[in-house]
């Protein structure tokens, strides 16, 4: 199917949209304007088929143009727009929230509605130090997360972050009181490992010192990605999450998983958590919620978190926090019809199934030029190149051009090229995708 071209824009029509995380003067100048989407495909203004390697960004689970979604939302935005979200309440927001229960890790039964990631993060950090709070452990009010780790651009997703370029220009802004584990990429002890690396279980052991510093009185919680998404896919070695979970459990320290990327089938489970059998205290989500259709986010908490609220005057508001936005009826439209794809397409286990190929797919890159690492867990995948010489990011941003291209889609990262495609995908879009990436990769020097 070919769309129709669009009017190209002029540099004049380009110039007052300052793009997010975009390097403005080049794409201004070689635009890449996206105007449709069905199914793994996206079309170009100039009418040319693009197969999506990376769900939108790591949020079209269900794939695109999923006409359940779009009429589940317009049938609500016809019946009601908009309802106030304090102290008021709509029917479809409680059946979103018991049906998202009925996923999640054992005991999460509790969702706070947002309307991104980092609002789910930062919502996060919030309810982790106001239950400290409510449960007379006002003391602990510090918050550890970890170097690389990406936990979305709010003040407190960027303080509790690791990721360089995302902090140095904000410095004096950071919370006070964060502390960072080490990251677990080694390409030294884990070049190519398949799945999760076995060495560096260890690095968990780190919490141990930070809390001997500090003690442990004075720690509200643990943040970490269970895979670090945006840093360029960073796997946690085998062994290392559970670690971090004793060491926590054995200080009374809360445990925040950040699965705004691994939430939604993405690692073969719903959740990174039951992947790996890790059940944090506290979660966040957003992207593959609604498919990317609708912004929201969603924050499920453990019900003795939520209880320990539930004390007081009854007409007290127990949690002085929320959006107008929370739980919008539009956005709850969206997630039922996507959980109820999620659901009926099976597509929450679909990244197991097609794990062993996707695998096997992703480590016949090794041995092509400049290629120093290759990196999988369920529906994600990363390589990463040799640096150029005093050019750090270069190369792969070339290779992220060169694939658009030659009609693929993937996300750029310093010197890492990471894939993820929508859970949808057929075993023959993955042997294209990385027909594609590694044409493009012997070609770019
Ligand atoms: N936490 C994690 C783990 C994320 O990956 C956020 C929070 C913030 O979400 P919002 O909705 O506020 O953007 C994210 C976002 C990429 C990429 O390809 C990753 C994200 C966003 C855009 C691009 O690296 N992750």
């Amino acid at each position: 199917m070919n769309a129709e071209a669009a009017p190209a824009l002029s540099s004049d029509d380009l110039a007052a949209f300052w793009m997010p995380f975009t390097a403005n003067r080049h794409f201004k100048s070689n635009p890449r304007l996206l105007v449709r989407a069905d199914g793994m495909y996206y079309w170009t203004a100039d009418g040319r088929q693009v197969l999506d390697g990376v769900s939108g960004l790591w949020c079209v689970n269900a794939g695109h143009g999923r006409r359940q979604i779009t009429e589940a939302v317009t049938r609500q935005l016809n019946t009601m727009e908009y309802a106030p979200a304090f102290q008021m309440g709509h029917p479809i927001a409680f059946e979103l929230a018991t049906r998202l229960a009925g996923i999640a890790p054992p005991g999460m039964d509790r969702v706070f509605f947002t309307n991104s990631g980092s609002e789910s993060v930062d919502t996060a950090l919030k309810i982790a130090l106001a239950y400290q709070r409510v449960r007379g452990q006002a003391a602990r009010t510090r918050l550890i997360g970890r170097e690389r780790g990406y936990h979305g651009v709010g003040f407190g997703g960027m303080s509790v972050g690791g990721m360089t370029n995302n902090r140095k220009f904000f410095g004096s802004s950071m919370l006070p009181g964060v502390d960072h584990l080490p990251h677990t990429l080694d390409i030294e002890h884990n070049a190519f490992s398949h799945g999760l690396p076995r060495w560096g279980a260890h690095l968990a052991n780190d919490l141990e010192r930070i809390i001997a510093l500090h003690d442990a009185s004075t720690i509200a919680a643990v943040i970490v990605e269970p895979i670090a998404g945006s840093a360029g896919v960073i796997l946690p070695p085998v062994g290392y999450l559970k670690r971090i979970r004793e060491i926590c459990d054995k200080h009374d320290i809360l445990l925040i998983f950040d699965e705004v990327i691994t939430g939604f089938g993405r690692v073969g489970k719903p959740f990174a958590a039951q992947a790996f059998d890790v059940t944090p205290d506290i979660m966040t989500t957003a992207k593959g919620l609604t498919n990317g259709a609708v912004p929201m986010g969603a924050v499920f908490a453990l019900r003795k978190i939520y209880d320990a609220f539930m004390q007081g005057p009854e007409n007290a508001v127990e949690l002085f926090h929320g959006y107008t936005y929370s739980a919008h009826p539009a956005a709850c439209a969206a997630a039922l019809a996507t959980l109820d794809i999620y659901l009926s397409e099976k597509l929450l286990d679909r990244a197991a199934t097609l794990a062993a190929h996707w695998e096997s797919a992703m480590h016949s890159m090794k041995g092509l030029p400049r290629v120093i690492d290759v990196r999988n867990y369920g529906l994600i995948g990363a390589v990463e190149f040799e640096p150029r010489a005093g050019k750090p990011g270069a190369r792969a941003f070339e290779i992220f051009l060169q694939c658009f291209e030659h009609g693929l889609m993937v996300r750029q990262t310093s010197d890492v090229i990471a894939i993820s495609p929508p859970l949808i995908v057929e075993p023959a879009q993955i042997t294209r995708i990385v027909e594609i990436l590694g044409e493009v990769i012997r070609k770019v020097d």
